[in-house]
């Protein structure tokens, strides 16, 4: 709620201060369909003002029926019914499909929901007079205490998309909630790319931001509060929040496949009557509950439709077949080689099997892994995804925007014993990355980015070249990402880094004494991390850290010795991102060589992983016998954003 206080002037001439709340109607509220005395007379109020013109009434749900049921006076005046989606008759009215051939130019939209009244009040051609449910507020005197809620600043309303699927597109690829952050979607982009390179008729829908802001309109302008799914749970305000826990959990996937159900079923309705060949969607933990109900109805209805996933569920072949099994096929890991040619030959109506990259149930051979790119400058990257409304789309609710712009692939040391990134290096060039950041920019988006690399100095000649470009083109931008400690970095460099525009950096650094370096195999001396940390708060840049704890073979004498360093030398280490308890997880040293870290699976390796990760109810626990202590629990991991730029994600959350 948002306080607010002004002077008033009593009948006695005193001055006095009143304190309230900032509040505004909601439709929603005043307008339950309950049939109650105080919501009819109101709405009888509004029909009233209706009744000297002629009026067309935009049916979008039961809402029309309520009014024909509780003001049928609005008949007499009603000259057609407008409906886009449903020609069945309504009280002997002609029923249109669209308000062109109007013979009236005044309609009321017979919709409670401010997203959806919004949507529909753009579809009407500009003479329309339209009139809302919302024009009630003004009848203040018969407006129920319940329906004024909490006025909260934000960028609504904005002209969220509609889902619209072009009938008969060959390849559908799709987006769907709750991705983490509000950011264009990297590995979409890519894929997109690679489609466009093959010449396949496709269309992206990105449903995760549709769903983001409809979420947001309902929650600030019907409820005033944060949606309750049917058991009470509330979805949080930062639900699309990185540390959203609500989307991995097994048991809030009915509640909330029934708290979106609307929006799911105009999803699935669509992509049924558009049928095409191919549906592609972009699969990680925190979508799965919406994935599967919509790859599972969509294959009821349309047998023929291939359903084709890829993403960060699908970095491994036991894992994403555990993630996805209603999958026809599934791209293992980056599909930039793999994805175009295996469209085509699906559009073509063929159904390969045994591809490199990719599973399938067609498969009657082992596994074999997909060529990854080297050339990482040919690959397209964001471009695409660029179009004129990137900038109402991808924002946080409350209008802040930042890029995710990646510039390596993989991590040159690979060997840190609790790590998942241990992919081959490789890097963008200089240039081809800061003209991408420019054509970012030139949407008017703005110069905040993150490199969303596992170690964007990977290969600290680009970084300088980067930095050095930047400056040399004059374009003001403001970036971070996580980086590798390194010997060779130094003040001046940082110095250039923070001349260039880069504000925080994430070292990795992870283990802070000589046991837990040696234990996580991080590769760096006590000196070098020191070293680096303090010539890069020197240059002005913050230097911010991760800690891992509970590694196999970490002592108590550890944890007091990184507070005892950290304590001591605070003008180095003024920022503690995240503290992540140790996770076993999947392409891990610890994964593939538990013996040697004295680590027991309960059963099968692969049987337990969606356990582990998840920590589904009943999940098995690892325990490191050396150190009594859980290996395989949840850790903190960092907000996506500028911040986050710098920050590192070790863990799965
Ligand atoms: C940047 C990043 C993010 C950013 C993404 C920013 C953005 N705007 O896109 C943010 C912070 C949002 C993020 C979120 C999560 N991440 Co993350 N992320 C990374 C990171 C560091 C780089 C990913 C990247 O950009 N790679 C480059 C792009 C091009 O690859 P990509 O996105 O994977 O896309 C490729 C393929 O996946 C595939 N693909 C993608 N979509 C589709 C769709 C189809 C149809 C097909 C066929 C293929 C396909 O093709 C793409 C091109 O090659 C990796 C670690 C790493 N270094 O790889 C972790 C990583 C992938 N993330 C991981 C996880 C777990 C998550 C979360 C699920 C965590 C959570 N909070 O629940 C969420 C997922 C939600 C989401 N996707 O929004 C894990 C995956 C672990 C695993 N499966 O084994 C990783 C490996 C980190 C880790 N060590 O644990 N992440
Ligand atoms: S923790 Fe960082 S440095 Fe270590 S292997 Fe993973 S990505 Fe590379």
């Amino acid at each position: 709620m948002q306080p607010v206080s002004m002077q008033l002037k009593a009948p006695d001439g005193q001055t006095i201060e009143a304190r309230g709340e900032l509040v505004q109607f909601s439709a929603y509220q005043c307008f339950p369909m309950t049939g109650e005395p105080a919501e009819v007379a109101i709405l009888r109020r509004l029909v009233d003002t209706l009744a000297s013109h002629g009026v067309a009434l935009y049916r979008s749900g039961p809402f029309i029926d309520f009014l024909a049921e509780h003001a049928p006076e609005i008949l007499a005046h009603t000259t057609a019914v407008i409906d886009p989606d449903d020609v069945r008759p309504f009280h002997n009215l002609p029923v249109i499909a669209s308000a062109d051939g109007l013979p009236d130019n005044a309609v009321l939209i017979c919709e409670p929901r401010a997203e959806v009244r919004n949507r529909i009040a753009r579809r009407l051609p500009p003479r329309c007079r339209v009139i809302t449910l919302d024009d009630a507020g003004q009848f203040t005197t018969l407006v129920p205490p319940h329906a004024w809620i909490a006025r909260v600043p934000s960028i609504y309303p904005i002209a969220t998309p509609e889902i619209a699927i072009r009938p008969g597109v060959d390849f559908l690829l799709l987006n769907t909630p709750a991705g983490a952050g509000e950011q264009i979607p990297v590995g979409l982009c890519y894929v997109q790319a690679a489609l466009e390179r093959q010449r396949v008729d496709f269309q992206t829908v990105d449903a995760n931001m549709i769903f983001y802001h409809r979420f947001h309109m309902h929650r600030l302008f019907d409820l005033g509060h944060e949606p309750l799914l049917a058991h009470g749970i509330a979805i949080s305000t930062d639900a699309w929040g990185y540390n959203e826990r609500i989307w991995v959990d097994p048991r809030q996937w009915p509640f909330l496949l029934a708290h979106f159900a609307d929006t799911i079923d105009e999803l699935v309705g669509k992509i049924v009557a558009a049928a095409p060949r191919v549906l592609g969607m972009s699969i990680h933990q925190r979508n799965e509950w919406i994935t599967r109900e919509i790859a599972r109805r969509v294959k009821q209805a349309a047998p023929d439709i291939q359903i084709v996933v890829g993403g960060h569920s699908c970095y491994s072949e036991p894992f994403g077949r555990g993630a996805f099994p209603e999958h026809d096929y599934m791209v293992i890991g980056e599909a930039d080689l793999v994805i175009g040619p295996l469209a085509e030959k699906l559009i073509a109506g063929e159904r390969p099997k045994n591809l490199p990259g990719v599973i399938s149930q067609h498969d009657d051979g082992p596994f074999l892994p997909g060529p990854q790119p080297h050339n990482l400058d040919m690959l397209g990257g964001l471009v695409g995804m660029l179009s004129d409304d990137v900038n109402v789309i991808y924002q946080t609710w409350q209008g802040y925007k930042s890029t995710a712009l990646p510039l390596t692939r993989g991590c040159v040391w690979s060997r840190c014993t609790f790590c998942a990134e241990r992919f081959a290096f490789r890097t963008r060039t200089a240039s081809n990355y800061v003209d991408e950041m420019e054509a970012v920019m030139a949407t008017g988006r703005g110069g905040q980015f993150s490199a969303s690399d596992s170690d964007f100095g990977g290969r600290p000649e680009t970084l300088y070249e980067i930095c050095e470009e930047i400056l040399r083109r004059g374009i003001k931008v403001q970036f971070g990402g996580q980086i590798r400690l390194n010997k060779k970095f130094d003040v001046p460099f940082f110095k250039l880094m923070k001349a260039a525009g880069v504000t925080g950096l994430n070292f990795g650094a992870d283990a802070f004494t000589e046991n837990t370096i040696k234990q996580q195999m991080k590769g760096y001396t006590l000196d070098t991390l020191i070293q680096n940390h303090r010539d890069c708060a020197t240059a002005g840049v913050t230097p911010q850290i991760n800690i891992v704890i509970g590694v196999p073979g970490e002592t108590d004498q550890d944890m007091l010795d990184t507070i005892a360093l950290l304590g001591g030398n605070r003008d180095c280490f003024p920022v503690i991102n995240n503290i992540n308890v140790a996770m076993l997880v999947q392409n891990s040293v610890y994964w593939f060589q538990p013996d040697k870290f004295n680590i027991h699976f309960y059963g099968d390796r692969e049987e337990n992983l969606p356990a582990l990760l998840f920590r589904r109810p009943g999940a098995a626990v690892v325990l490191d016998r050396a150190i009594h202590r859980p290996v395989c629990q949840g850790g903190s991991v960092p907000e996506a954003g500028p911040g986050a730029a710098a920050g590192r994600h070790r863990d799965l959350g």
